[in-house]
């Protein structure tokens, strides 16, 4: 059994393609509600449309977070972002900074969770979806909008010549500060890539044992 904790609103479990899992509602508004996930543990990736795509296998504890979800603390000047609607993505959403340049980003944040994640070691687990006009990023955390950032992965390659969602395992981290907010860089772009985007799903932590 894994339990997953949900951070960034409410989500049916149809979503989450979980339909025969218990939801217990904490009452919190930030953590939405906790759900004991069973049969969990399968091929990263999952399906389209399945978010639970942690392939650890065994009991974990996890926290996911949609991107679509969660609330944007900033983007770089001149640039917008928005959210993409597909039945390939996990809560049938995505959200897309439209970036055109290197150091174009977006923070992510203020993100409450619901269980004190400083200090222990946490596998990153990270679905985007990839496409010919996507960036290369870096990813970072900080207690502050302001930071100071530290870095969560080297950088990542979110192009594909053939579009579609990714589930990236950047491996396990120690948090030393609370990830309060979570920032995307654009550092380059592959060669091949007609821009900048990036189009972020869904995150998730998964406690080591
Ligand atoms: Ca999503």
């Amino acid at each position: 059994m894994r339990k997953l904790i949900l951070v960034g609103g409410y989500v049916s479990l149809v979503a989450l393609g979980c339909s025969d899992d218990t939801i217990v509602s904490n009452g919190n508004d930030v953590a939405s509600f906790q759900t004991a996930l069973t049969g969990i543990g399968g091929a990263i990736g999952g399906g389209p449309g399945v978010c639970p795509f942690n392939g650890l296998g065994g009991s974990r504890t996890a926290i996911g977070m949609q991107a679509e979800l969660l609330p944007v603390a900033d983007i770089s000047a001149g640039d917008n972002q928005y959210i993409l609607t597909g039945s390939e993505y996990c809560n049938s959403q995505s959200r897309r900074l439209a970036a055109n340049a290197v150091g174009d980003f977006i923070t992510y944040g203020p993100i409450s969770y619901p269980t004190n994640v400083v200090g222990q070691t946490w596998d990153i687990q990270l679905r985007t979806a990839r496409n010919s006009v996507a960036g290369k990023i870096s990813l970072a955390y900080a207690p502050s909008s302001t930071g100071p950032w530290r870095d969560l992965l080297a950088p990542l390659d979110l192009y594909s010549a053939t579009s579609g969602p990714q589930v990236s395992d950047l491996g396990g981290i120690v948090f030393q500060d609370s990830p309060t907010f979570i920032k995307f860089t654009v550092v380059g772009k592959n060669a091949a890539s007609a821009g900048y985007n990036v189009n972020v799903d869904w995150l998730e932590f998964v406690l080591a044992h």
